[in-house]
């Protein structure tokens, strides 16, 4: 198992609009996630900054690399496109976090 933490923005006025549509994660989203050896996964809002904190566990063996290649991946991107800060292509921006603690 690896853990991994990164952060990502939220456009101003979406905190309610981004819960929302994360509480009603597509099924085979949930399955892709689940497949590629992600779990674990959380998201926090920093209402403050408006940094979506990420935090997920991958399995040994995981493809989570791949996941950008997959349709469901992409429509999930554009689908959140509106209310995040994304690249060229919708994906979100992403920035890696350095791990400083952790306690099992
Ligand atoms: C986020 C973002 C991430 C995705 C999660 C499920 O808003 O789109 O890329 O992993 O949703």
């Amino acid at each position: 198992m690896t853990q991994q933490g990164f952060k990502m923005r939220l456009k101003p006025g979406m905190a309610e609009e981004y819960k929302r549509r994360h509480d009603a994660l597509w099924p085979e989203l949930a399955e892709a996630l689940a497949t590629a050896g992600i779990y674990d996964y959380a998201i926090f809002l920093d209402e403050e900054t408006l940094i979506l904190f990420a935090v997920l566990k991958l399995r040994s063996g995981h493809t989570a690399d791949a996941l950008p290649q997959l349709p469901v991946m992409r429509r999930w991107w554009d689908h959140m496109a509106d209310i995040m800060e994304v690249e060229p292509g919708n994906r979100p921006r992403q920035w890696p976090l350095q791990p400083m603690f952790y306690f099992a």
